[in-house]
């Protein structure tokens, strides 16, 4: 039952096999579904049900991934040349109802346990260090690519405004219906990005514009795109996919 385990690992490794463990691990997904039948006696058909047992293992194996997270363990990263061209686009919705965002007007609220309210234009943004990196985003739908982000280290970012980095979770809202949220040490760990560019270009419309968090130790459903606001908090902020059952961790 614990699903993103071989995903864990998988980003650690040299990815030669890489597809194999994605294959297997969208296998065991499936599977797991009706294990969970067995296991409950609850029909499939039963989604409310089925959910709550996912939640509750979910949460089982959130505490046995924070243990053996370490904010010095690094995602691979990789050359210009391994680059995935073009790189997928997915969301909750088709390509044409990415949601738009004017970059003119565009401020992102900071709130929450944070020592600076004030809101950030994208100049400024941009005005800030930068870094990039070029790193694999893995789909628990079955599929990953390699591409080229840049932007602010969130890091950075959270010193910046003066986040209180003991607190437990850093969460966001996005220009859709889309919300996420991270554990501090990942909000911490070095290649977790603010990122503005993909392939050194503003960030596209459908890969996230104005801002999305690039996180290489996630899947990619923990990486938001256009996001709206961030807060830091104690309270558990779930996500869009992880209050339907998905492993809250997803990482390494
Ligand atoms: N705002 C928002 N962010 C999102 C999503 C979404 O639907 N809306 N989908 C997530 C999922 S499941 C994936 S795989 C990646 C896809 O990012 P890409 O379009 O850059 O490949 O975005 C993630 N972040
Ligand atoms: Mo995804």
């Amino acid at each position: 039952m614990t699903i993103e385990k071989p995903v864990a690992r998988a980003l650690l490794r040299d990815d030669n096999d890489i597809r194999k463990i994605e294959r297997r691990l969208f296998l065991k997904q499936t599977l797991s579904v009706g294990a969970l039948t067995l296991l409950t006696g609850c029909d499939v058909t039963d989604i409310g049900a089925v959910q709550k047992v996912t939640a509750a293992m979910s949460k089982w194996n959130d505490g046995v991934q924070a243990a053996l997270f370490s904010q010095t363990r690094l995602a691979p990263e990789y050359a210009e040349s391994d680059i995935t061209r073009p790189f997928p686009f997915n969301a909750y919705y088709k390509r044409d109802r990415v949601p738009f965002v004017d970059g003119a007007t565009y401020k992102l609220e900071v709130s929450g346990l944070v020592q600076n309210k004030q809101s950030w234009t994208l100049d400024q943004l941009r005005a800030l260090p930068q870094a990039s990196q070029i790193t694999r985003h893995v789909c628990v739908e079955g599929w990953s690519a390699i591409g080229k982000w840049g932007g602010v280290p969130f890091r950075a970012f959270l010193e910046r405004i003066g986040a209180d980095t003991r607190a437990a979770y850093v969460g966001f809202k996005c220009a859709d219906d889309y919300y996420s949220s991270l554990d501090m040490a990942t909000a911490l760990h070095p290649q977790t990005l603010l990122a503005l560019t993909y392939a050194d270009q503003t960030l596209p419309p459908q890969y996230g514009f104005p801002m999305k968090l690039r996180i290489p130790t996630k899947l990619g459903f923990k990486n938001p795109k256009h996001i709206m606001t961030m807060f830091v908090t104690n309270d558990y902020p779930g996500g869009y996919w992880e209050d339907k059952g998905y492993n809250w961790f997803s990482g390494s």
